[in-house]
């Protein structure tokens, strides 16, 4: 007897030892063997894991983002960097206010826009005199935003914009990474713990600007030293932008991708070999990920404001989402793999607009009522599923349910590539949800109804899926939303000068009218209107074909003399997030013509688009 127990450890400690082989996990990061097979890469993919830092940080699911700064006072979206501190002048600043309000809503981390593309400075940097220290403010708006973060037990993290339009050192390459790098550390240094550093990957300043080449391995090092726990967004090598601004995840979103961080020193030749950026639609399928030489645990972040701009605009009052619209969008991200940033941008008063405070308390509410209780019987329990086999669990006796949630053990991998769930309905089996990944979660809806059983069955999938989490719930229908205005008006009377514009005045953003050439745009409204401004709707793409990012602006009575409003002007942050833009003229003014000389597009290719254009009344 005594032997056979000896026998039976002996075997269990083999069997374990050879599990444990066979299941060598790679850490963020694997290089594949150059004369791997196509099956043996597979098999890679699906045991490169999360690091510790990524994995707790997916598991927060909420961050709210603040952007906060200069621009909250000019009305704009990115300020030039010649504004003057003065401007920067809070009424009633209230940072217990503002992390309340986001506690409400179920956020665990807040990032606060520390520098925005502008240089200005909500600390009072040593390092430049562009920051609250010369404005009527004159505290540290960093400082008193982490210190309500730590008293409300929200976790902190700071966005620092690597493009300075103020910085007289930007373009200076080793002198602008010393600057940088001194203000990262002051907010690494000065505000207790940093959870999360975001740098933002845009860069207005063209070719004829100046260019920085920051040094990353420095910057990645400065954070690893001093704030060993955060996370590195954007351009960092934990986490990565879901690749658009308007709250849409990906149906197929995979955390193991060839997509190589920007700041790897070989990702340009990686991404140019694979054709792929952040905004490809596959960064993760087996045709893809077998003609990669290297993976990475490189998880996405759906950031998205909760009005059109980033910034505070008092004219966006009446276009705050609403209530349906944000949690579309918690479906369409946590619900989809990725992570929800959602931006509430506080007012010049210096707190969380009461519209947006109220929104943000019935979104939290929604989602703690949506998914307090698990219907599922066990669910609770990590189940090994191998490709083709299901597992089949009992629903609560009398529950009402109208959504799945399937959640994969993430520490091991990420290995769901097709799954499907179905549900014993009055002893049918009905199927109410097919998807291809799950990952850290997926959430499907389906009509309500009541249930005996739930099966899912992982129809493909690498190496053998773990499924840690298999849920049932019910989320309350809720009403669309009424409260989105337009805020212009267009007329199928008018006319395009020379062109066949209709696609322009059609009332459809779908249908895109495209140019011949760079000439401006002429449009007669037909009649003499008084307008406060006017607004153009570009195609609704990242980057997308003939977006005009810079242009010039010209009014007429009668055609033939023009007047024009404003210098150059600039769609700013127009790439990432193609939502309309309202121009404001200084007045209102009579105009019969409009015209829009576009000087440049955002993909350069010698031709603009206007998906609808309008004019602003009220
Ligand atoms: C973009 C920036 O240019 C916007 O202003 C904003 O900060 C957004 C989160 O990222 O790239």
């Amino acid at each position: 007897m005594k032997k056979n127990i000896f026998t039976l450890i002996l075997t269990a400690l083999a069997l374990l030892s050879c599990t444990t082989q066979s299941e060598k996990l790679y850490e963020k990061h694997a290089i594949i063997p150059e004369n791997a097979t196509q099956e043996e890469i597979i098999d890679i993919a699906a045991r490169v894991t999360p690091t510790r830092n990524q994995l707790e940080w997916q598991q927060m699911e909420l961050t709210a983002f603040l952007h906060y700064g200069i621009n909250t006072y000019t009305n704009r979206e990115w300020g030039d960097g010649h504004e003057s501190p003065s401007l920067f002048n809070p009424t009633a600043f209230d940072a217990n206010q503002i992390v309340e309000s986001l506690k409400a809503g179920g956020f665990k981390l807040i990032i606060l826009t520390c520098k925005h593309h502008d240089g200005f400075c909500l600390w009072p940097s040593q390092y430049t005199e562009h920051s609250v220290k010369n404005s009527p403010y004159k505290g540290d708006i960093v400082k008193e935003i982490s210190d309500a973060c730590r008293k409300h037990g929200i976790k902190f993290g700071v966005y620092l914009s690597p493009w300075d339009r103020n910085a007289p050192t930007y373009g200076d390459s080793p002198e602008y990474n010393k600057y940088f790098i001194n203000q990262l550390t002051e907010l690494l240094t000065n505000y207790g713990e940093v959870s999360e550093v975001w740098f933002d990957g845009a860069c207005g300043e063209g070719p004829n600007g100046k260019v920085q080449v920051y040094d990353w391995e420095a910057i990645t090092a400065t954070i690893h030293r001093l704030q060993p726990e955060a996370v590195t967004a954007i351009c960092g090598d934990d986490i990565r932008w879901v690749g658009n601004e308007s709250g849409k995840g990906r149906e197929s979103e995979w955390n193991v991708t060839p997509l190589a961080p920007k700041v790897y020193k070989n990702s340009d030749e990686i991404r140019q070999k694979l054709s792929i950026d952040e905004t490809s639609r596959d960064l993760g399928s087996r045709d893809l990920i077998t003609k990669a030489g290297e993976l990475f645990w490189y998880a996405s972040e759906t950031d998205v404001s909760i009005r059109p701009g980033w910034f505070y605009h008092e004219s966006q009052n009446n276009r705050v989402r609403s209530l349906k619209n944000l949690v579309d969008i918690y479906f369409s991200s946590v619900g989809s793999n990725s992570s929800l940033l959602l931006n509430i941008p506080p007012t010049k008063e210096g707190k969380v607009h009461p519209i947006d405070s109220v929104r943000l308390k019935e979104f939290g509410d929604y989602l703690r009522n949506a998914f307090v209780e698990n219907f599922v019987k066990n669910g609770d329990k990590i189940k090994r599923i191998e490709q083709g086999s299901s597992v089949t669990y009992k629903v609560k006796k009398g529950a009402t349910i109208n959504c799945i949630m399937l959640q994969e053990n993430i520490a091991k991998g990420q290995r769901v590539e097709k799954f499907k769930v179905e549900l014993l309905i009055d002893g049918q089996w009905i199927t109410v949800g097919k998807g291809t990944t799950i990952g850290y979660k997926r959430l499907l809806r389906f009509s309500e109804t009541a249930a005996d059983e739930i099966r899912v069955t992982i129809e493909e999938c690498r190496r053998t899926a773990e499924i840690l989490r298999v849920g049932l719930f019910l989320c309350p229908d809720l009403i669309a939303n009424s409260t989105t205005e337009k805020g212009y008006f267009s007329s199928s009377a008018w006319v395009a000068l020379g062109n066949d514009g209709k696609k322009i005045f059609d009332n459809d953003v779908a249908t895109v009218w495209k140019s011949k050439d760079m000439q401006p745009l002429i449009i007669d409204l037909t009649e003499k209107i008084k307008i406060k401004g006017i607004a153009y709707v570009p195609v609704e793409k990242v980057n997308g074909e003939g977006i005009i990012t810079k242009y010039c602006l010209y009014t007429s009575l009668d055609g033939q003399t023009w007047q024009q409003e404003g210098a150059d002007r600039e769609f700013e942050n127009i790439r990432n997030n193609p939502i309309v833009q309202n121009v404001m003229f200084e007045k209102s003014q009579n105009v019969r013509f409009v015209k829009i000389e576009p000087i440049e597009t955002a993909d350069n290719s010698g031709i603009y688009t206007v998906a609808e254009f309008g004019i602003i009344i009220k």
